[in-house]
């Protein structure tokens, strides 16, 4: 039992409860529970065998919290969850992910509608039912009919982050066993994107029985859904299904390269085959007439019979790798230990968790050499942003630490918003003293593209800012980012020299492959940051490098795998 699944369980009891009308006090105890163990870099699991220790030593966990985590950590479910799982239909909690719906308006659908799935509430919007529920009106029901479909389809797939670590815990898992040779993730996890659908595993192994019985079993799996001689499909208790699929040690690289996919650079791998008189399959290359195998094992063969170098996993979407590696011309992607800074993040000082020194030095510990604090300028005061005054004692702060802690360099930042009129949250005169400005929108991503384009260029053209952040705003699945006019924005930040963020944060990755893409190809330095606003949230850094890798980027692309003092040399001049 991981600890993103305990805090999970205590995330979905606070949902529910807030559904049901519960006391507010009682749900916020859940939701903090939930932060506190899901910010733990320990397990929860090991501080309970511990006899020394108590959970309850734990900020926000009392006793009745530390037993229901002990329940969970012993039984892998809490009987009240599932008690109240079955009150609220699973369709109502889905509503929840409607942007401006929160548990109030949900409760009210539900019971005064007695709607209880997203179809339904389509249905009820489109008569006008939802608009004169009280506290509704038009705007709501329009906003519902809006992003409805978008819900429906994202409530089906899961932020790579979390997928992954299932993934890889299982895979782990399954090459402990006895029976077990090789074994592998594929599909869109092993593409790294952005989010899976359903995860897909693959074993070798001298006795098929085995890995199943053992995925029956696993701590993750909350049901089997089918079992077959070759192929089982599992439900995980994150809601995301698995594939394990046996195949033969011949067929193990055609099987990876199948299930790797994408479907649509399977086609023309399907299609070289076919110009060479060759036909591929999940089970190997095979030669057409005589159906005699001619690759299998290993995926290098497989390509290698098709006259391709082995092409890493991230590009396999049919974008251009095929003429690359025709012309030897793969990258050499980027790889996470080549990241040396990390320039964007916060404190204490507004929304963070962490001291200036803790982060630096939970960053040292991760292998960095230097870091940008930035935290959140005066207009988002949700988090209590700095003002001016605020902000200079704030680096103050910064050169006191910085001299105090030896092996790591922390640069004075700020996260400066750009205001909805195309101003700046704070005058030149600070952002002069600052080494390090990363620019954002954070209100009005809504507003034409014009306007978003005006506020952005006023950012770029302003000298002291060094780079923009989390360009579009967007939060995968759940809310689309602003509508940027990419060309001339990207166009001046090239001729302006500044920077352009991929955002770690696996909710964010902002930049997205495909405009990393672009931006890399304008020869414009990426930054990629984590956003972490607590010591574990430093951990992220790999997905930020997953996402670049997609776009097909190197270490030279990327700033921060320079040393601090060829950073430097890239930060603007003028
Ligand atoms: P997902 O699960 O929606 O995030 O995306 P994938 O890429 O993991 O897709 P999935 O699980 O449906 O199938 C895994 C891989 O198997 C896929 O990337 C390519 C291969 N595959 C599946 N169906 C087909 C097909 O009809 N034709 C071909 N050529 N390949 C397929
Ligand atoms: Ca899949
Ligand atoms: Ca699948």
């Amino acid at each position: 039992m991981q600890n993103n699944d305990v805090a999970r369980i205590f995330d979905q009891l606070a949902d529910l409860l807030e559904i049901q009308g519960a006391n507010a006090f009682r749900v916020r105890a859940y939701r903090n529970a939930s932060r506190t163990i899901g910010n733990l870099t320990e397990l929860v699991a090991d501080i309970i065998a511990d006899q020394s220790r108590s959970l309850q030593d734990l900020s926000s966990i009392g006793k009745d919290l530390a037993e229901k985590i002990t329940t969970i950590v012993e039984s892998g479910s809490l009987p009240q969850l599932d008690e109240l799982k079955e009150q609220v239909p699973p369709g109502v909690v889905e509503m929840l992910n409607l942007p401006g719906i929160g548990p109030k308006k949900v409760a009210a659908i539900f019971h005064d509608l007695n709607v209880t799935t997203l179809d339904q509430l389509k249905e009820a919007a489109e008569n006008g039912q939802v608009a004169a529920l009280k506290g509704f009106g038009r705007k709501t029901e329009q906003s519902i009919l809006e992003n409805i479909d978008s819900v429906a389809e994202a409530g089906k797939r899961f932020y790579l982050a979390e997928s992954k670590a299932e993934a890889d815990a299982i895979v782990e898992g399954l090459l402990q066993l006895e029976s077990v040779t090789q074994a592998t993730v594929a599909g869109s996890c092993r593409r790294r994107k952005e989010t899976v659908g359903d995860l897909d595993v693959l074993v070798t192994t001298t006795e098929s029985g085995e890995p199943m019985d053992h995925l029956a079993e696993h701590d993750l799996v909350e049901k089997v859904l089918a079992r077959g001689d070759t192929k089982q499909r599992v439900r995980l208790r994150s809601g995301i299904e698995m594939d394990l699929r046996v195949v033969p040690d011949e067929s193990y690289g055609a099987a990876m390269q199948y299930f790797t996919g994408s479907k649509e650079h399977n086609i023309v791998m399907r299609r070289r085959a076919q110009e060479r008189g060759l036909k591929l399959n999940e089970y190997g290359l095979y030669r057409n007439d005589d159906d005699i195998p001619v690759a299998g094992a290993t995926e290098e063969d497989v390509y290698a019979k098709l006259d391709l170098p082995w092409i890493p996993p991230e590009l396999r979407e049919d974008r251009g790798e095929f003429e690359r590696a025709e012309a030897n011309n793969l990258p050499k992607l980027i790889e996470t230990d080549d990241i040396r800074g990390d320039l964007h993040m916060h404190t204490t000082a507004t929304d963070g968790t962490a001291s200036i020194e803790e982060m630096a030095l939970a960053a040292k510990k991760r292998g960095l050499k230097y870091i940008a604090i930035t935290d959140h300028s005066k207009r988002v005061m949700m988090a209590n942003g700095l003002d001016a005054k605020r902000l200079r004692e704030h680096w103050e702060e910064i050169d006191r630490v910085n001299e105090e802690i030896k092996g790591i360099e922390i640069l004075k930042g700020i996260e400066l918003d750009i205001l909805e009129d195309a101003t700046l949250d704070l005058p030149d005169d600070v952002l002069a003293e600052a080494d390090w400005v990363v620019a954002v929108l954070h209100y009005g991503l809504k507003q034409p593209r014009d306007q978003i384009n005006k506020r952005l260029l006023t950012a770029i053209c302003n000298p002291c800012v060094t780079a923009i952040g989390h360009m579009t705003g967007r939060i995968v699945s759940k809310r689309q980012g602003a509508d940027v006019g990419f060309d001339e924005v990207f166009r001046a930040a090239a001729d302006h020299g500044v920077m352009l963020e991929i955002n770690a944060h696996p909710s964010r990755l902002d930049l997205d492959d495909i405009h990393a893409a672009a931006a890399k190809d304008l020869g414009i330095p990426i930054v990629i940051n984590t956003d972490a606003h607590s010591t574990s949230g430093l951990d992220v850094m790999q997905y930020g490098v997953f996402q670049a890798r997609r776009a097909g980027l190197m270490k030279g692309d990327v700033a921060n795998t320079r040393t601090l003092a060829q950073f430097r040399k890239l930060l603007r001049t003028t």
